[in-house]
């Protein structure tokens, strides 16, 4: 018993049980089109994927290294968020995702920082100031130093 907590269940619910990636080690949830529907995004060896467990639609958003860092946030500001992931090749590098139309269709990518200094495992997203339509930034964050970084 949890007190006066209220109790929810899960359904277990294998979206996939043969992924093209592996090491899947990434996961960030948000409702990417707007239609109310929540999807799932993870990322692996391989592949970032996104999935709609309500209707089991699923698709690529990119291939590659992407079990590192991953997070839904609006980049653009127009009201959709994004998925922002960093890469596993060896250095830092920040890259957000957008779909271009239907989340089943082609996902624009774009370079967020390039070779920031920090760790790709953590990737931390705030509000500064009031809001505005300035350029995104991106911070990684590292056991040592955070240093902010600009495209
Ligand atoms: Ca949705
Ligand atoms: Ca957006």
């Amino acid at each position: 018993m949890l007190g006066d907590w209220p109790q929810e269940f899960w359904d277990y619910l294998i979206l996939d049980a043969a992924p093209p990636a592996t090491d899947l080690g990434s996961l960030a949830v948000g409702d990417l089109d707007g239609d109310g529907k929540v999807e799932m995004v993870v990322g692996g060896s391989g592949a970032l994927l996104w999935y709609r467990p309500a209707t089991f639609e699923r698709g690529i958003i990119a291939e590659g290294a992407f079990h590192v860092g991953l997070v839904v946030e609006d980049i653009d500001g127009d009201g959709l968020p994004e998925v922002v992931s960093s890469t596993g090749d060896g250095r830092c590098r920040i890259e957000w995702f957008k779909p271009e139309g239907t989340l089943s269709g082609c996902w624009s990518r774009h370079v967020l920082a390039d070779g920031c200094p920090g760790s790709i495992h953590d990737l931390l997203f705030a509000a500064s100031g009031r809001p505005s339509r300035s350029p995104p930034t991106a911070r990684s964050r590292a056991s040592s130093s955070t240093s902010p970084a600009r495209t």
